[in-house]
């Protein structure tokens, strides 16, 4: 009787871990794969990434070569030249479907650790009952990247707020000069798998979204000035080539 019931304890966990398994990005019909290269950071090594929408909610999910989230940014100490490692869903979206400014540049969702600064005044991501000393856990924004020669050839970077100017932004940006949200969607872990639940407002037109996925590296700009939030290391893009292949169902 009791090797019966280790049996069938064993037999369902089986069952369960092919079922987490089962949801994970790389299983998903339309998916945007990419191939395994043993060159890269086994966690931030994209192997998939996929997005799909239950009424005004939308799961953004990838699966890398490794423990997403494994590798999270090491602090230098400083706000000046802090780096932030980030898994980046790059969409078709409109700005302003959350609340920026319309027509600014690309919306992406990021989930994203800086551990040099806290970037969540409305939250406290580590439960310690201090909302400003969590930027090192894994949490949410809304960013809007656009070209920014700046920060290199090619490269894309935060869109600045530039000083006197005050365009539209969201209830939860959280007062840095830079189109960047904080709204607070929990990243949640899963072996391989990184996901994030999204919500969007009724009347956000979610009917032909296209999305990608990257990992990338931002630096805040060490003179702490316009462009302040760079893009300087993208570590793998689903597509290969930021073309947004990924449409949402
Ligand atoms: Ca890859
Ligand atoms: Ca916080
Ligand atoms: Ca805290």
């Amino acid at each position: 009787m009791k090797q019966f019931f280790t049996l069938t304890a064993v037999s369902l966990l089986a069952a369960n871990t092919a079922l987490a398994d089962a949801s994970h990005a790389k299983h998903q019909d339309g998916a945007i794969l990419s191939a395994a290269d043993d060159q890269k950071v086994a966690s931030l090594d994209i192997l998939a990434a996929h997005a799909h929408r239950d009424g005004n909610k939308v799961t953004f999910h990838m699966t890398t070569n490794g423990v997403a989230g494994a590798d999270p940014a090491k602090p230098v100490g400083a706000l000046a030249g802090a780096p932030a490692t980030a898994y980046v869903w790059p969409t078709s979206l409109d700005p302003a479907s959350v609340g920026f400014e319309g027509g600014t540049g690309i919306l992406a969702l990021a989930a994203a650790t800086h551990p040099d600064f806290d970037d969540t005044p409305l939250f406290d991501e580590n439960a310690d009952g201090d909302v400003g000393n969590d930027g090192g856990h894994w949490h949410t924004h809304w960013v809007v990247l656009t070209p920014t020669p700046e920060c290199g050839d090619g490269a894309l970077a935060v869109r600045d707020i530039p000083e006197g100017s005050s365009p539209k932004l969201p209830a939860t940006w959280p007062g840095l000069p830079i189109f960047l949200d904080s709204p607070g969607f929990s990243p949640v872990f899963d072996g391989p798998e990184v996901v994030v639940n999204v919500g969007f407002a009724q009347g956000v037109d979610l009917s032909s979204v296209a999305y990608d996925g990257v990992t990338a590296a931002l630096r805040v700009n060490k003179n702490v000035h316009a462009p302040l939030f760079c893009v300087t290391d993208v570590f793998d893009v689903a597509s290969g080539d930021l073309s947004l292949p990924g449409q949402l169902k």
